[in-house]
Protein backbone atom coordinates (compact mmCIF):
# COMPACT_ATOMS: atom_id res chain seq x y z
CA UNK A 1 0.00 0.00 0.00
CA UNK A 2 3.04 2.51 0.51
CA UNK A 3 4.27 1.80 -2.69
CA UNK A 4 1.07 3.04 -4.50
CA UNK A 5 1.24 6.27 -2.46
CA UNK A 6 4.67 6.92 -2.73
CA UNK A 7 5.84 6.56 -6.40
CA UNK A 8 4.30 9.70 -8.50
CA UNK A 9 3.87 10.36 -11.65
CA UNK A 10 6.29 12.03 -13.85
CA UNK A 11 8.73 12.79 -11.09
CA UNK A 12 6.27 14.00 -8.84
CA UNK A 13 4.49 12.92 -5.55
CA UNK A 14 1.20 12.78 -5.64
CA UNK A 15 -0.60 13.00 -1.94
CA UNK A 16 -3.31 10.38 -0.70
CA UNK A 17 -6.52 13.18 -1.44
CA UNK A 18 -5.46 14.39 -4.92
CA UNK A 19 -5.59 10.27 -5.46
CA UNK A 20 -8.70 10.03 -3.91
CA UNK A 21 -9.65 12.76 -6.06
CA UNK A 22 -8.80 11.65 -9.30
CA UNK A 23 -9.55 7.45 -9.08
CA UNK A 24 -12.91 6.97 -9.06
CA UNK A 25 -14.69 4.49 -6.74
CA UNK A 26 -13.85 0.80 -7.09
CA UNK A 27 -10.95 1.36 -9.21
CA UNK A 28 -7.30 0.59 -8.70
CA UNK A 29 -4.09 2.80 -9.79
CA UNK A 30 -2.65 1.47 -13.25
CA UNK A 31 0.84 1.86 -13.96
CA UNK A 32 1.15 0.29 -17.44
CA UNK A 33 -1.47 0.33 -20.20
CA UNK A 34 -3.38 -2.85 -20.37
CA UNK A 35 -5.09 -3.81 -23.62
CA UNK A 36 -8.29 -4.79 -23.52
CA UNK A 37 -9.68 -5.91 -27.22
CA UNK A 38 -12.47 -8.20 -28.16
CA UNK A 39 -11.59 -10.27 -30.84
CA UNK A 40 -8.35 -9.58 -33.02
CA UNK A 41 -6.14 -6.24 -33.08
CA UNK A 42 -7.27 -4.63 -36.36
CA UNK A 43 -4.66 -3.87 -39.15
CA UNK A 44 -5.95 -0.61 -40.67
CA UNK A 45 -3.35 0.84 -43.00
CA UNK A 46 -3.36 4.71 -43.21
CA UNK A 47 -4.62 4.73 -46.85
CA UNK A 48 -7.42 2.75 -46.13
CA UNK A 49 -8.58 4.46 -42.63
CA UNK A 50 -10.74 7.45 -42.88
CA UNK A 51 -13.42 8.95 -40.51
CA UNK A 52 -16.95 9.84 -41.38
CA UNK A 53 -19.67 11.45 -39.66
CA UNK A 54 -23.04 10.92 -40.94
CA UNK A 55 -26.93 9.65 -39.94
CA UNK A 56 -29.56 11.87 -38.80
CA UNK A 57 -27.18 15.12 -39.94
CA UNK A 58 -28.83 18.74 -41.68
CA UNK A 59 -26.20 19.23 -44.29
CA UNK A 60 -23.91 16.23 -46.21
CA UNK A 61 -22.41 13.31 -44.18
CA UNK A 62 -18.79 14.32 -44.16
CA UNK A 63 -15.60 11.85 -43.98
CA UNK A 64 -11.98 12.75 -44.26
CA UNK A 65 -9.21 10.58 -45.64
CA UNK A 66 -5.69 10.40 -43.20
CA UNK A 67 -4.04 13.41 -44.86
CA UNK A 68 -7.11 15.70 -45.07
CA UNK A 69 -7.71 14.78 -41.32
CA UNK A 70 -4.40 15.60 -40.30
CA UNK A 71 -4.93 19.38 -42.16
CA UNK A 72 -7.03 19.96 -38.95
CA UNK A 73 -6.25 21.49 -35.64
CA UNK A 74 -4.47 18.97 -33.28
CA UNK A 75 -4.93 19.58 -29.81
CA UNK A 76 -2.22 17.46 -27.29
CA UNK A 77 -4.87 16.05 -23.77
CA UNK A 78 -3.40 15.00 -21.15
CA UNK A 79 -6.02 13.21 -19.37
CA UNK A 80 -7.37 10.39 -16.49
CA UNK A 81 -8.62 7.09 -18.03
CA UNK A 82 -10.93 4.44 -16.19
CA UNK A 83 -11.42 1.00 -17.34
CA UNK A 84 -14.72 -0.77 -16.37
CA UNK A 85 -12.37 -3.43 -15.33
CA UNK A 86 -11.38 -1.42 -12.50
CA UNK A 87 -8.06 -0.09 -13.46
CA UNK A 88 -7.44 3.58 -13.83
CA UNK A 89 -4.40 5.22 -15.32
CA UNK A 90 -3.75 9.04 -14.60
CA UNK A 91 -1.98 11.43 -16.92
CA UNK A 92 -1.66 9.49 -20.22
CA UNK A 93 -0.82 11.94 -22.60
CA UNK A 94 -2.71 11.31 -26.10
CA UNK A 95 -2.83 13.83 -29.89
CA UNK A 96 -5.77 14.27 -31.77
CA UNK A 97 -8.94 16.16 -32.99
CA UNK A 98 -11.71 17.38 -30.91
CA UNK A 99 -14.73 15.76 -31.75
CA UNK A 100 -16.07 19.90 -31.74
CA UNK A 101 -13.74 20.39 -34.83
CA UNK A 102 -15.30 17.45 -36.52
CA UNK A 103 -18.84 17.80 -35.99
CA UNK A 104 -18.22 21.86 -37.02
CA UNK A 105 -21.04 22.46 -39.78
CA UNK A 106 -22.27 19.11 -39.38
CA UNK A 107 -25.65 20.13 -37.74
CA UNK A 108 -26.94 17.27 -35.85
CA UNK A 109 -30.51 16.46 -35.93
CA UNK A 110 -30.33 13.94 -33.27
CA UNK A 111 -28.98 13.75 -30.04
CA UNK A 112 -27.46 10.36 -29.57
CA UNK A 113 -24.05 8.52 -32.01
CA UNK A 114 -23.00 5.65 -32.12
CA UNK A 115 -19.36 5.00 -33.21
CA UNK A 116 -18.16 2.52 -34.77
CA UNK A 117 -14.44 0.85 -35.72
CA UNK A 118 -13.15 -1.28 -38.50
CA UNK A 119 -13.59 -4.68 -37.25
CA UNK A 120 -17.20 -4.02 -36.65
CA UNK A 121 -17.03 -2.72 -32.67
CA UNK A 122 -19.55 -0.15 -31.81
CA UNK A 123 -20.40 2.05 -28.72
CA UNK A 124 -23.24 4.02 -28.46
CA UNK A 125 -22.75 7.87 -26.55
CA UNK A 126 -25.30 10.63 -25.94
CA UNK A 127 -23.82 13.48 -28.24
CA UNK A 128 -23.53 15.77 -25.28
CA UNK A 129 -20.89 13.15 -24.01
CA UNK A 130 -18.90 14.08 -27.76
CA UNK A 131 -18.94 17.90 -27.50
CA UNK A 132 -17.58 20.61 -25.26
CA UNK A 133 -14.15 19.64 -25.32
CA UNK A 134 -14.57 16.30 -24.09
CA UNK A 135 -13.90 13.93 -27.20
CA UNK A 136 -11.27 13.17 -29.50
CA UNK A 137 -9.80 11.21 -32.49
CA UNK A 138 -6.87 10.51 -31.23
CA UNK A 139 -4.11 9.28 -33.28
CA UNK A 140 -0.72 9.69 -30.68
CA UNK A 141 -0.21 8.21 -27.42
CA UNK A 142 3.10 9.68 -25.41
CA UNK A 143 4.47 11.67 -28.34
CA UNK A 144 4.68 8.24 -31.23
CA UNK A 145 2.08 7.45 -33.21
CA UNK A 146 -0.81 5.55 -31.34
CA UNK A 147 0.06 1.62 -31.03
CA UNK A 148 -2.03 -0.70 -33.04
CA UNK A 149 -3.35 -2.78 -29.94
CA UNK A 150 -4.60 0.64 -28.48
CA UNK A 151 -6.54 1.50 -31.64
CA UNK A 152 -3.84 3.12 -33.71
CA UNK A 153 -4.38 4.10 -36.11
CA UNK A 154 -7.00 6.48 -34.54
CA UNK A 155 -9.49 6.21 -32.08
CA UNK A 156 -12.40 7.63 -30.04
CA UNK A 157 -11.04 9.53 -26.85
CA UNK A 158 -13.73 9.86 -24.30
CA UNK A 159 -12.24 9.99 -21.29
CA UNK A 160 -15.12 11.31 -18.97
CA UNK A 161 -16.45 7.93 -19.41
CA UNK A 162 -15.46 4.32 -18.59
CA UNK A 163 -12.75 3.09 -21.24
CA UNK A 164 -14.97 0.61 -23.00
CA UNK A 165 -16.16 3.86 -24.71
CA UNK A 166 -13.63 4.92 -26.16
CA UNK A 167 -13.75 3.11 -30.02
CA UNK A 168 -10.38 1.42 -30.73
CA UNK A 169 -9.91 1.79 -35.11
CA UNK A 170 -12.32 3.91 -35.02
CA UNK A 171 -14.18 4.74 -38.54
CA UNK A 172 -17.10 7.45 -37.64
CA UNK A 173 -20.01 7.93 -35.35
CA UNK A 174 -23.57 7.58 -36.80
CA UNK A 175 -25.66 10.57 -35.40
CA UNK A 176 -29.21 9.13 -34.54
CA UNK A 177 -32.34 10.42 -32.80
CA UNK A 178 -32.45 7.38 -30.62
CA UNK A 179 -30.44 5.83 -28.12
CA UNK A 180 -29.41 2.01 -29.12
CA UNK A 181 -27.01 0.18 -27.44
CA UNK A 182 -23.42 -0.68 -28.54
CA UNK A 183 -21.65 -4.21 -28.77
CA UNK A 184 -20.68 -4.08 -24.85
CA UNK A 185 -23.75 -1.96 -23.97
CA UNK A 186 -25.99 -5.01 -25.92
CA UNK A 187 -24.02 -7.47 -23.75
CA UNK A 188 -24.51 -5.64 -20.47
CA UNK A 189 -22.83 -2.77 -19.63
CA UNK A 190 -24.19 0.66 -18.51
CA UNK A 191 -25.59 2.91 -21.59
CA UNK A 192 -23.77 5.75 -20.26
CA UNK A 193 -20.91 4.86 -18.19
CA UNK A 194 -20.08 7.17 -15.85
CA UNK A 195 -17.17 6.07 -13.72
CA UNK A 196 -17.58 8.61 -10.61
CA UNK A 197 -21.56 7.48 -10.50
CA UNK A 198 -19.96 3.19 -10.94
CA UNK A 199 -22.09 3.45 -13.97
CA UNK A 200 -20.62 -0.13 -15.16
CA UNK A 201 -23.97 -2.54 -15.91
CA UNK A 202 -26.92 -1.80 -17.22
CA UNK A 203 -28.87 -2.08 -14.41
CA UNK A 204 -26.47 0.51 -12.36
N1 LIG B 1 -12.64 -1.50 -31.59
C1 LIG B 1 -12.59 -1.76 -30.29
N2 LIG B 1 -12.51 -0.74 -29.45
C2 LIG B 1 -12.46 -0.96 -28.12
C3 LIG B 1 -12.52 -2.26 -27.60
C4 LIG B 1 -12.63 -3.34 -28.51
O1 LIG B 1 -12.69 -4.50 -28.13
N3 LIG B 1 -12.65 -3.04 -29.86
N4 LIG B 1 -12.49 -2.46 -26.23
C5 LIG B 1 -12.92 -1.34 -25.39
C6 LIG B 1 -12.61 -1.56 -24.01
S1 LIG B 1 -13.63 -2.61 -23.15
C7 LIG B 1 -11.62 -0.89 -23.37
S2 LIG B 1 -11.39 -0.99 -21.70
C8 LIG B 1 -10.67 -0.06 -24.13
C9 LIG B 1 -9.28 -0.59 -23.93
O2 LIG B 1 -8.35 0.20 -24.59
P1 LIG B 1 -6.82 -0.21 -24.51
O3 LIG B 1 -6.71 -1.60 -25.06
O4 LIG B 1 -6.10 0.81 -25.29
O5 LIG B 1 -6.47 -0.18 -23.05
O6 LIG B 1 -10.93 -0.03 -25.53
C10 LIG B 1 -12.28 -0.04 -25.86
N5 LIG B 1 -12.38 0.11 -27.28
MO1 LIG C 1 -13.04 -2.33 -20.86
Amino acid sequence: MSDFFSRGFGGRRRQPDELADRIPPGQYLERGFPVLTAGPTEQVEHGQWSFKIDGVVGGEPRAWSWDEFHALPFEDVTTDIHCVTKWSKLDSRFRGVSLDTLLDGVEPLGGYAMAHSFGGYTTNLPLEDLTDGKAWVATEYEGEPLPREHGGPARLLVPHLYFWKSAKWVAGIRVMDHDEPGFWEENGYHRRGDPWREERYWND
